[in-house]
């Protein structure tokens, strides 16, 4: 009994991974209205985001429809700070499922996500993501709480 309990919080956040696969799935597809990951030889234009605690240094950027963008993210917080590109229900989808997750558990899965960027404080890290369809989508860290403090914004692809 003792051995079931230790191993029930682990047990929960499998369950929870495996249940929310079929939403990662999709998101690694190429039909997302968002986007897709980006070839750094297409690069046509670079975005610099800090974070901090708790804040990103912009809170909507515009984009053309076909660009190939950049983000380099730099963590100049005192917390873990990721970046993800998505749309409404996606970024919802995320924040569901980092909630649910504990540091170790994001830290053991790496946190791989194709529209995401996560960095430590101190690092600086860049995603390569090329806009495909026209649009209103959002960008947000979605660590538990961060969003809602507003570390968010809006992505307009014109
Ligand atoms: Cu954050």
């Amino acid at each position: 009994m003792e051995i079931i309990m230790t191993k029930l919080p682990m047990f929960l956040s499998l369950t929870i991974m495996l249940l929310a696969q079929p939403v990662l799935a999709n998101e690694g597809h190429d039909s997302k209205r968002y986007g897709k990951l980006g070839d750094p030889k297409q690069v046509t234009r670079t975005i610099n985001l800090t974070a901090t605690e708790i804040a990103f240094n912009t809170k909507s950027i515009k984009v053309k429809k076909g660009e190939t963008v950049k983000f380099v993210l730099a963590n100049k917080g005192e917390q873990n700070h990721e970046m993800t590109i998505g749309d409404a229900a996606s970024q919802k989808a995320h924040r569901k499922m980092m909630e649910t997750m504990t540091m170790e558990d994001m830290n053991k899965m790496g946190h791989k996500h194709t529209s995401s960027v996560d960095t430590k404080p101190g690092q600086t890290k860049s995603l390569v993501w090329t806009f495909t369809e026209a649009g209103q989508f959002e960008f947000a860290c979605n660590y538990p709480g961060h969003a809602d403090l507003g570390m968010k914004g809006k992505i307009l692809v014109e």
